[in-house]
C-alpha cells in the first residue's frame, strides 16, 4: 500500500516508521538529515513546519545510496533522489544529462528498472532565450541520456519538471520490479513528438503513468497545464488555464481507467504566490474532496501559470 502525505511530525519520527519509501524536504521547511533529498520549492498551502512522506505499509524496505543516488526500496517500488550542484554559468545540458545518466544507470542496474513516475526540479527553468532556455537545454541533457540507456519513447513515464530560483538540479525517480503502463491524452501531443518550435530535443514524459500491484492500482498524472494539441492557451488567465487542466485530467482519467474519487493527493504548481487565495477557490470548486499541496514554483513554458498533477490509488 502505497501512501503520500505531508506530514508535521519530526523527519526523525517519520524515518523511524516502518515503511517510509521517501522523505522529501521542502525549501522552506525544517532541513534533516533523515530526507532523502529536498525539493526546491516552496511549500504555500500549510502553515506549519512540514515534510512530505511516501509510505508503504506493510512492506520490508531497504535503504541505501550508492553514488549520488540514494535509494530505499520494496520488493516491489523503489525510490531513488539524485541532487546535483549547478552554478548559474554551469551548462544545463550538460548537468542534466550526467545526473540523467547516473540516475538511469542505477535504476536499469536494480531489481526495479520500470521507470513509473519522475519528478524534475530545475532552479531558473525559464532562464535563457529561445533554443538556449534552461528548461530546452535540461530537455536535451535528458533526452541523450534516456537514448544512451535505450529507455524508447513508449517507456518515458510520468512527470514534473517545475523550477526556482535556487541552486541545484534535483530528480527523484518511482520506479518498479513489474512494467508500467504510460498513458497519452487525446487532446494532447505526446510531449515526446512536440514540434521544433519547443527546442531541440522534446520532453522525455508519459502524461499518465498506471500500475498494478497485488494489492492496489496506482495511477501517477503528469504535471498536467493549459496546453492543447502543442499549444499553451489562455495566456495570463488563471481561471480559464485551471479549466483546460481540470479538462485535460478528466480525459487522462478515460484514458487511464480511474476516477475523481481515486485522487489521492493533488499537487498544483503556482507561478505567482499572489494567486494562491484565487487559485485555491478554483481548486476547491473543481476538486472538492481531494488533499491538495500548493507549491510556489516556476512553470517550464514561460507562458503557463499553474501546473497539476495527481497520485491516484484504486483498491
Ligand atoms: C507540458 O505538458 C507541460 O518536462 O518532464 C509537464 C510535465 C511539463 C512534465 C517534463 C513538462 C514535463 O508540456 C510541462
Amino acid at each position: 500500500m502505497l501512501r503520500n502525505y505531508i506530514s508535521t511530525a519530526s523527519a526523525h519520527e517519520d524515518d523511524l516508521k516502518s515503511g517510509s519509501l521517501a522523505l522529501l524536504g521542502f525549501e522552506n521547511g525544517p532541513t534533516s538529515e533523515h530526507f532523502q533529498a529536498s525539493t526546491r520549492v516552496e511549500l504555500i498551502s500549510h502553515d506549519e513546519a512540514s515534510h512530505e512522506v511516501w509510505q508503504v505499509d506493510g512492506d520490508v524496505l531497504e535503504k541505501g545510496s550508492s553514488g549520488n543516488c540514494q535509494w530505499s526500496r520494496t520488493k516491489t517500488l523503489q525510490f531513488c533522489a539524485i541532487s546535483v550542484n549547478l552554478e548559474p554559468d554551469d551548462d544545463y545540458e550538460k548537468v542534466s544529462q550526467v545526473a540523467y545518466q547516473e540516475l538511469l544507470a542505477f535504476i536499469k542496474a536494480s531489481p526495479h528498472p520500470e521507470l513509473v513516475r519522475f519528478w524534475n526540479y530545475i532552479p531558473n527553468i525559464n532562464h535563457g532565450a529561445g533554443d538556449n532556455e534552461n528548461y530546452k537545454r535540461f530537455c536535451a541533457g535528458r533526452l541523450t541520456a534516456f537514448n544512451e540507456h535505450e529507455y524508447c519513447d513508449l517507456q518515458f513515464p510520468a512527470a514534473s519538471a517545475v523550477g526556482h530560483y535556487q541552486q541545484g538540479i534535483t530528480i527523484y525517480a518511482l520506479s518498479a520490479a513489474t512494467s508500467a503502463q504510460h498513458h497519452a491524452n487525446p487532446r494532447q501531443v505526446d510531449a515526446f513528438k512536440y514540434p521544433r518550435q519547443y527546442g531541440p530535443s522534446s520532453p522525455s514524459f508519459a502524461r499518465a503513468t498506471t500500475i498494478n500491484l497485488a494489492d492496489q492500482r496506482l495511477c501517477f498524472i503528469s504535471g498536467t497545464a493549459s496546453i492543447l494539441g502543442h499549444s499553451s492557451v489562455h495566456r495570463g488567465d488563471l481561471r480559464l488555464q485551471l479549466y483546460t487542466t481540470n479538462d485535460n485530467i478528466l480525459y487522462l482519467f478515460k484514458e487511464t481507467g480511474f476516477k475523481r474519487s481515486d485522487i489521492r493527493t493533488l499537487r498544483v504548481y503556482l507561478r505567482n504566490k499572489q494567486d494562491y487565495a484565487e487559485c485555491q477557490s478554483i481548486v476547491s470548486d473543481l476538486f472538492p474532496d481531494s488533499t491538495v499541496i500548493y507549491l510556489h514554483a516556476d512553470i517550464c513554458r514561460a507562458d503557463l501559470l499553474v501546473e497539476i498533477e495527481c497520485f491516484c490509488v484504486a483498491d
